[in-house]
């Protein structure tokens, strides 16, 4: 038993639970929490300068490292800044642990006038978070933590909401640190296992598809070695890039099912293996619908097996632990030659791909050539960036993080800067549009106040432009307020003291190769505006 504040408390958690990031902004609703890690060389505190930049960069900082970072926020404004990053995290699987400040519990009253009152705010903050509570004592806090931990650590990973009303923050009680644990996720029912192993070695012509689940788990290599056990190639989601390195001679790239790719695949194979997925339905343009009638499913989370498509076989459990599991009953060590001629295919694809996004492709080209290997890439929603989990070869997990399924414009410095302080020794790349790089480009003085090595690249159209060209398609280019007036975006670096440079688009594999190799933080702008079919970008109707 140690007396303390519930300030205090949550930094002794913290560090229990091996919690070094905090990202936040002060206000006296949170101060307390603030001085709980004050001058504790154990946890880096990242001053951002919107709440919604912190949850950005907590999301970015697990889907880089799979490590959870805190949040601080103030309650009302505070916490309604921060859901939109909270409800990417919520939809792309990501950790991350939010404290919310909250007046006392004695002014915890609807319609009172507080200062940021804001009724239901657990509530408002459980819609996206996989575990959300008020703690009323200090006492309580390292069960709470414990708790939240549990609910990220053993089940499908989603952002936390723990809310300190102030005299819980401030307030001093007897507080007993619970002892660091192991948590550990279930390794699926054995008797669906052997079931699932039956059915993969009675189908002749199976397929992977592995999505973002299969890095949550750290499940590269068992997929790997699982996919040459049964000679199947591997197709990944949008969100699975990086499940299997572009390299092996199995992996098929992503598998968005709008160009019809994988026609010649999906009509010959008798079995789908699907991977940490739900098979989504924005991202992967309903790739799902057209699986073979045999699917086996492996998810840690319960409702996503079965929910998109009627499985033969449901597993509900870790990635890892079940893929290895089957790998052993497979097994034998013998290899079995791949059904599907996985290279030829792969160069049709690539042929395709020129043809259909062009200029975009020799971009992306570039850009992964003047780069390493374990650099990771952050999109955002933009024409470059919609294009990337296509187009760009991933060599190693976690290495393309993109907005997926919630698609927030703004995502791809906050979540870029968040993946730097994660992996400080990988180089990181933001990719943004004119329009999303406004969203949040203060995070630039973030970057900059933390000495961050960073290349944020703009692309730059004067519009919305993913939107003008559906409203072309769709509204006889009637266009509405998809046209930009922009700021002199190097002028803007250097106003925030980052190195600022424009080039065109043929150069930006050598302009980023420089900056890589002088360090620091970067603004590349790069006006890019291309015709024809590269702009009608994948989910164009
Ligand atoms: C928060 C939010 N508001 C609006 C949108 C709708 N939206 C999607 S793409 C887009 C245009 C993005 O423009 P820009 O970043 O310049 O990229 P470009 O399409 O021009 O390549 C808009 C407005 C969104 N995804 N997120
Ligand atoms: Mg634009």
């Amino acid at each position: 038993m140690q007396r303390m504040t519930g300030g205090q408390a949550v930094a002794a958690a913290l560090k229990v639970e091996g919690i070094d990031h905090v990202f936040g902004i002060v206000g006296t609703h949170d101060c307390p929490l603030f001085d709980g890690v004050v001058n504790d060389p154990a946890i880096r505190v990242v001053t951002v300068r919107h709440e919604q930049g912190a949850a950005l960069m907590a999301g970015g900082y697990a889907r880089a490292s799979g490590r959870i970072a805190a949040c601080f926020v103030v309650p009302g404004p505070g916490l309604t800044n921060a859901l939109t990053g909270i409800g990417m995290a919520y939809s792309e699987s990501a950790p991350m642990l939010v404290f919310g400040g909250q007046n006392t519990l004695a002014q915890l009253e609807r319609e009172a006038g507080h200062f940021h009152e804001l009724a239901n705010s657990v509530g408002i903050a459980g819609s996206v978070c996989g575990y959300s509570t008020r703690v009323s004592t200090p006492g309580d806090v390292p069960k709470v933590i414990r708790q939240a931990m549990r609910a990220m650590r053993c089940q499908r990973p989603r952002p936390s909401y723990i809310e300190m009303p102030l005299d819980v923050q401030s307030g001093e009680a007897d507080v007993a640190p619970l002892p660091p644990e192991q948590y550990s996720r279930p390794g699926g029912d054995p008797s669906s296992i052997a079931r699932a192993a039956e059915a993969l070695k009675s189908a002749k012509r199976p397929f992977i598809f592995a999505g973002g689940g299969v890095e949550s788990a750290e499940a590269t290599r068992p997929l790997a070695r699982l996919a040459e056990l049964l000679g199947a190639p591997v197709v990944t989601s949008v969100f699975g890039r990086g499940a299997i390195s572009d390299r092996h001679p199995l992996a098929l790239g992503d598998g968005w099912g709008r160009f019809n790719l994988y026609d010649e695949l999906l009509t010959q194979a008798d079995l789908a293996l699907v991977v940490g997925s739900r098979i989504d339905v924005v991202s992967d343009w309903n790739l799902g619908a057209r699986f073979p009638q045999r699917i086996v499913q492996v998810d840690i989370d319960p409702l996503v097996v079965g929910q998109r498509r009627a499985v033969e076989v449901g597993i509900v459990g870790d990635a890892a632990s079940v893929l290895d599991s089957l790998a052993a009953q497979i097994g034998g060590g013998k290899e079995r030659a791949c059904w599907f001629d996985a290279e030829s295919f792969r160069r049709r694809k690539h042929a395709q791909l020129a043809e259909r996004a062009g200029p975009v492709l020799t971009l992306v080209e570039d850009l992964r050539a003047a780069l390493p290997d374990d650099t990771i890439f952050v999109d955002d929603l933009t024409l470059v960036g919609y294009w990337m989990p296509l187009l760009l070869q991933t060599y190693q997990p976690r290495t393309l993080i993109h907005p997926g399924t919630y698609g927030t414009l703004g995502y791809s410095l906050p979540a870029a800067i968040g993946a730097k302080l994660a992996c400080p020794k990988q180089p990181v790349v933001s990719i943004s549009g004119d329009g999303g790089f406004l969203f949040t480009m203060q995070e630039l003085a973030t970057a900059r106040a933390q000495n961050l090595d960073l290349i944020a690249l703009v692309f730059n159209d004067n519009a919305f432009g993913a939107i003008r060209k559906y409203q072309d398609r769709v509204f006889n280019g009637r266009h509405i307020g998809a046209e930009l007036t922009n700021p002199d975006f190097v002028k803007l670096g250097e106003a925030f003291g980052v190195k600022s440079l424009r080039v065109e688009p043929k150069d930006v594999g050598s302009a980023v190769r420089r900056a890589h190799e002088a360090g620091g933080l970067w603004l590349i702008e790069v006006p890019f505006a291309p015709e024809g079919p590269a702009t009608m970008v994948p989910w164009m109707p």
